[in-house]
């Protein structure tokens, strides 16, 4: 297909790309181009809607009312942030229930984070804190990703993604100026999210195949490493502040590097999370699937009455 491609055509893409300006869904682009732009948006809108689960768990179980209620704003924040990027991914012409099958099928993936349950409701405050913190590192630089409607759908996002990162954050303070077993909680939830977060990153970049296309067309702008170390040393001062220790005895500052060091990654677990065998995989893909099941009349509904007015119209 690309063989018969004008080549001023081409290059108008190669120079928009080049000028760091955006592209459009009109503008022309390679066939590999529109293919990663729909995989990485899918596996994004994939993450928001399973990465509902974790924290949704808990809504009928949060403390107060008023935890309740920022609880039920946040998750409900996630369902638009994946409503957004399933429309990004529709100027590229993918068809949501097409991704919807993909996901339910295990044949397109989401973050490996989601995998992990929330034993206690300082999770919620640790997936806010770390979870949300760690998507905001990385999706800051997406706000200037190549292609139009994801690096906008990112700037909402990212607004919102800060207000998740605060009300984590918040929540783990009063935790931590509570009881013992309070105080306590909280670094159980810390020593089980540390790792999984850093993980969120993706693979190193010596073993990152997507990295060197996606940084020559500018929809990555930084490496999957390059992000993790960014993460990590904007996480160690905020660790001390709330008084919980990161479980990394490998965990220092290098003042040569001018950054922090950290320990090995178990990239084994990753491989496992990622390729579907996680602890609570098969989980969130059976609630996803009941959810797409039960909302079958709902779509069934909705096409019937859009053909009606369309009858009623002609
Ligand atoms: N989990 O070659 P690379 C959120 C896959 S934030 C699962 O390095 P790439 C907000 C990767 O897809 C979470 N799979 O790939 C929230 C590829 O597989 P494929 C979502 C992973 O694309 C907070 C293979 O490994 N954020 O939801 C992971 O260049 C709280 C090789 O990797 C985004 O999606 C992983 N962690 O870089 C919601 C951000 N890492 O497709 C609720 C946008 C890698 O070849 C509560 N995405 N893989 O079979 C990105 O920035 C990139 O896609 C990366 C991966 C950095 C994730």
């Amino acid at each position: 297909m690309t063989a018969t491609v004008p080549a001023d055509v081409e290059r108008a893409f190669t120079e928009t790309i080049e000028r760091d300006q955006r592209v459009e869904p009109r503008d022309w682009m390679p066939d590999g181009y529109r293919k990663t732009m729909i995989r990485q948006i899918a596996q994004h809108a994939h993450s928001e809607i399973i990465g509902m689960q974790p924290e949704g768990a808990w809504i009928t179980r949060a403390p107060s009312l008023r935890r309740k209620a920022i609880l039920l704003a946040k998750v409900q924040d996630e369902a638009g942030h994946g409503l957004y990027l399933y429309s990004a991914a529709e100027t590229l012409g993918a068809d949501r229930g097409d991704l919807t099958r993909r996901l339910i099928e295990g044949r397109q993936k989401y973050s490996s984070i989601f995998n992990y349950p929330t034993l206690t409701f300082a999770d919620v405050g640790v997936i806010g804190w770390l979870v949300d913190g760690a998507a905001i590192c990385n999706q800051v630089p997406l706000c200037r990703s190549s292609y139009g409607p994801y690096a906008r759908a990112m700037i909402r996002i990212c607004k919102e993604e800060s207000f998740h990162q605060r009300q984590g954050y918040e929540l783990l303070m009063t935790m931590m100026g509570g009881t013992g077993a309070q105080r306590a909680m909280v670094q159980d939830a810390v020593d089980r999210w540390w790792w999984p977060s850093l993980m969120m990153f993706g693979p190193p970049d010596h073993d990152s195949p997507n990295s060197a296309q996606s940084m020559a067309w500018k929809i990555k702008r930084h490496s999957n490493d390059e992000l993790r170390q960014r993460f990590v040393d904007m996480t160690v001062p905020q660790a001390e502040a709330l008084g919980v220790t990161l479980p990394d005895p490998a965990l220092r500052w290098n003042s040569e590097r001018g950054h922090h060091d950290f320990g090995d990654i178990d990239w084994v677990e990753f491989k496992k999370v990622i390729s579907g065998g996680g602890p609570m995989n098969a989980e969130r893909i059976a609630h996803r699937r009941r959810a797409d099941e039960d909302g079958a009349w709902v779509r069934e509904a909705a096409a019937a009455h859009a053909a009606k007015k369309r009858g009623a119209r002609s």
